[in-house]
């Protein structure tokens, strides 16, 4: 368990440090105008919860009542669900058909907005009973996140472009390409609105990226290598990536969690830098 720790460490450091400094073996150095007003975030741990361990988490949003919303991935086992919070039982399930592999899901009012991988197509569905009301199509490359600030949807597709989306029409009524250091910001996955900021999950790290929806500028990267890193180190060596921020704005609590993590975290910011 050791040896693979450490093999572990000593690939993700780099990643985080690549993400956040841009730079790559082709590139020399530059300092910008970002390294002075993006801050730089680590966490402390307020709470750890169960989590469904076989729950491909591609979408997570605060549902109130001490639960959250949940899509997840892969052909055959997609799902839309709602889920406590403290136990992490699932009390709400809606099984998706199989040829669809969900991702990013969104509360907007009283309904769920989500959009599946490799397709245009998106669906939602009541947050009562998940049933499903209708299904839409959207204008993004691909569907991997969604977020929503209660009048507007944002949404991801695994480039650097951040959509702003009208939910009536689900057009895309504006496109940011998300830059750091000079250079785009790629693989923008799972979204949170938090506080007037897009937070974006950066698909195969362990970094989310703070994002200002006003005029697509970054205002932060949050390192969170340890809590992957942990769960490897305490024998979980089937979990994929870090995936799925929620946001409870009554309370101000962040949640995270990953696809197949057996845990729900919950976490408060604090700047390293
Ligand atoms: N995405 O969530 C990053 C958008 C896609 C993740 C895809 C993970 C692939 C799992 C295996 C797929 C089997 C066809
Ligand atoms: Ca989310």
């Amino acid at each position: 368990h050791l040896k693979r720790f450490f093999i572990l460490i000593s690939i993700m450091l780099p990643v985080c440090v690549i993400v956040v400094l841009g730079v790559s073996s082709n590139t020399s150095y530059k300092i910008s105008s970002d390294h002075h007003s993006v801050k730089i975030y680590g966490f402390e741990l307020v709470n750890e919860f169960p989590h469904d361990p076989r729950a491909f988490t591609q979408g997570l949003v605060y549902a109130g009542n001490e639960s959250l919303y949940e899509s997840t991935g892969l052909y055959k086992q997609s799902t839309v669900r709602r889920v406590a919070i403290q136990t992490g039982k699932v009390e709400v399930l809606h099984k998706m058909p199989d040829s669809f592999f969900g991702e990013g899901l969104t509360l907007l009012g009283e309904r769920l907005f989500q959009v599946t991988w490799l397709t245009k197509i998106g669906f939602i569905y009541d947050t009562k009973n998940l049933q499903k009301l209708d299904r839409f199509t959207h204008q993004m490359e691909d569907g991997w996140g969604l977020a929503t600030d209660g009048k507007i949807l944002y949404g991801s597709d695994g480039t650097s472009t951040l959509y702003q989306i009208d939910p009536q029409t689900l057009k895309a009524t504006r496109k940011q390409v998300i830059q750091f250091n000079g250079r785009e910001v790629r693989y923008l996955n799972e979204l949170e609105y938090i506080n007037g900021e897009i937070w974006a999950n950066i698909w195969q790290t362990d970094c989310i990226a703070r994002i200002s929806p006003k005029d697509g500028r970054m205002l932060g990267w949050i390192l969170l290598p340890t809590l992957r890193q942990g769960l490897i180190a305490a024998g979980y060596n089937g979990i994929d990536v870090l995936n799925g921020i929620a946001w409870d704005s009554n309370k101000n609590r962040i949640f995270v969690t990953g696809k197949l993590w057996p845990k729900l975290y919950e976490i408060k910011l604090h700047p390293v830098r």
